[in-house]
């Protein structure tokens, strides 16, 4: 009884290493995705796309929010994303970056707004 005794305590304490140890790391990388998300962003304001070139990892994602009172859209030019509905103010679009390259793209409302994303490995 008291060997099976101890053995209970081991596995209580390795279980509670174990948890303490996913409860760090799993903030790390939550905290990790949240910085990413945060550079990855792209705001549109002032019929402009901004920044206008943003080089991302591939599988990375990226945001973009319009800051703008007017509609906007983004629509990948040669369809290596599928596009975004017309977005309202402060509502954002996500992709995630696919295949390295250059990503060029446009707002259908106003084809004249462009951007551009490259990917790399
Ligand atoms: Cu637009």
């Amino acid at each position: 009884m008291r060997t099976y005794s101890n053995k209970l305590t081991v596995l209580l304490a390795t279980l509670i290493i174990l948890n303490l140890w996913v409860a760090v790391f799993g903030d790390g990388m939550k905290n990790m995705d949240e910085i990413t998300a945060r550079q990855n962003r792209i705001e549109i304001k002032d019929f402009a796309f901004n920044p206008q070139t943003l080089t991302v990892k591939s599988g990375e994602k990226v945001t973009w929010i319009n800051r703008d009172e007017e509609p906007h859209t983004v629509v990948s030019v040669d369809k290596q994303f599928n596009k975004s509905t017309a977005l309202d103010t402060d509502q954002t679009f996500t992709i995630t970056a696919g295949a390295p390259g250059t990503y060029s793209y446009f707002c259908s409302v106003h084809p004249k707004m462009t951007g551009t994303i490259v990917v790399e490995k």
